[in-house]
């Protein structure tokens, strides 16, 4: 996959033994600011010359482990009620917390997100109770978030679409004079490897390229698009696909919180001061199921799980802080005691959702009603009324 990249070079200043540079896969174009090992790297400058680092208090990289940990038992427990019947389906987000809290803390609050159906931690670090998506999954309501109060915009399951809405949107604010200074806003697109070989993700690329939006654009790279492996997307690196829609892209390690952070970051500042587009590729793993109605076993042997395994973004960070010293035994139980209470909590109130009147599904077509709508509504009640004993 990196063998294209072989002629570009990261200068990095490591602070940590070298150790650093295996874990990055050998791939010298990838930014990695902590190994799979806890190792932390000082700081990595990228191949256009960008420095990143992160300079956190221990407070706040307690803060991250802790987000990353509670983000993903929360997605367990979503994933184990959908085995039990209690939501359609479920998109797990398994292997790419470090990608999603990372992205997410680098937000500012000003900061306009448009996610996928996969960006549950992303949704939880906007500050959205985490059962919004799983009303949506249970099929009770349609998302349940206001977009604007917590600048986290609908999920959307037609893949890329969000891209062009999150490229209209960054146009938008441009007009309205929102971006050029420190308190200005940015937009960040979610998208995966298989999306990029759509044609909404494509031409959001040449819009926001030709305007100079103030987007970044922010790919997952899980290494699938449900069974089709990443080969069957790109002949080359697909951070490299931004320089032809001429804006700069860089790869970060998806697996590294503090990678992921530091580049989201900087694309963000750097949009919000007119300065363009970015592409991220977070070169991350899924290490679930694509949703709950796959089967992963018949189209990647076990191997290779195990090998992405041995990156798993959460155990880096804990290694981290026990080696640092910045947290002990007792913070890392306190926390798995934590994330157990929000889940259990979750699972109640999941249970507890009560099913809505069918009519409820033509309450949000428009937001101001429409006589079609209408009709279909009466059309339905009618329907539903010639049951003997309804009470519809
Ligand atoms: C326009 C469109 N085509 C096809 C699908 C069916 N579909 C759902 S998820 C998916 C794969 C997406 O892969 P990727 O972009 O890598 O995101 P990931 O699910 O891996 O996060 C496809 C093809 C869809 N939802 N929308
Ligand atoms: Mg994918």
């Amino acid at each position: 996959m990196a063998k294209g990249d072989r002629g570009t070079t990261v200068r990095g200043r490591r602070a940590a033994p070298r150790s650093g540079q295996a874990a990055a896969g050998g791939d010298p174009a990838l930014v990695q600011l902590l190994t799979p090992e806890g190792e932390r790297i000082e700081s990595v400058t990228g191949p256009d010359g960008t420095t990143y680092s992160v300079d956190f208090t221990d407070e706040e990289y307690r803060g991250l482990y802790r987000d990353l940990v509670v983000v993903r038992k929360l997605d367990a427990e979503a994933t184990a009620l959908q085995r039990q019947g209690e939501l359609g389906i479920w998109a797990s987000l398994l292997g790419q917390e470090a990608a999603q809290v990372g992205s997410g803390r680098a937000l500012r609050p000003q900061d306009m997100a448009f996610p996928t159906y996969r960006e549950h931690g992303v949704l939880y670090c906007r500050g959205i109770d985490p059962i919004m998506p799983l009303g949506l999954f249970r099929g009770v309501d349609q998302g349940g978030w206001d977009p604007n109060e917590f600048k986290f915009n609908m999920y959307t399951i037609v893949i890329g679409a969000q891209t062009l809405h999150a490229t209209g949107y960054a146009m938008g604010i441009t007009m309205d004079g929102k971006t050029g200074t420190d308190d200005g806003e940015a937009v960040i697109a979610y998208f995966g490897d298989g999306a990029t070989s759509q044609g909404d993700v494509n031409e959001a690329f040449v819009w926001s390229g030709v305007f100079n939006s103030p987007i970044v654009f922010f790919c997952q790279n899980n290494q699938y698009a449900i069974s089709e492996p990443l080969e069957r997307q790109t002949r080359i690196p697909l951070y490299r696909r931004a320089a032809g829609f001429g804006f700069p892209g860089i790869r970060v390690d998806g697996n590294d919180v503090l990678a992921t952070y530091a580049v989201t970051r900087t694309a963000l500042d750097n949009a919000r001061h007119g300065q363009g587009p970015t592409l991220i590729e977070a070169f991350t793993y899924r290490m679930g199921a694509h949703t709950t109605t796959d089967d992963p076993t018949r189209y990647r042997i076990a191997s290779e799980v195990e090998a992405w395994q041995a990156k798993d973004p959460i155990a880096r960070v804990k290694a981290f802080l026990t080696k640092q010293q910045i947290a002990d035994e007792t913070f890392f139980a306190e926390v798995d005691e934590e994330a157990k209470r929000e889940s259990l909590h979750l699972r109640e109130r999941v249970l507890a959702m009560p099913d809505p009147p069918p009519s409820t599904i033509f309450d949000h077509v428009y937001a101001h009603g429409s006589p079609l709508v209408d009709a279909q509504r009466d059309e339905l009640a009618r329907y539903l009324d010639s049951f003997e004993g309804s009470k519809h």
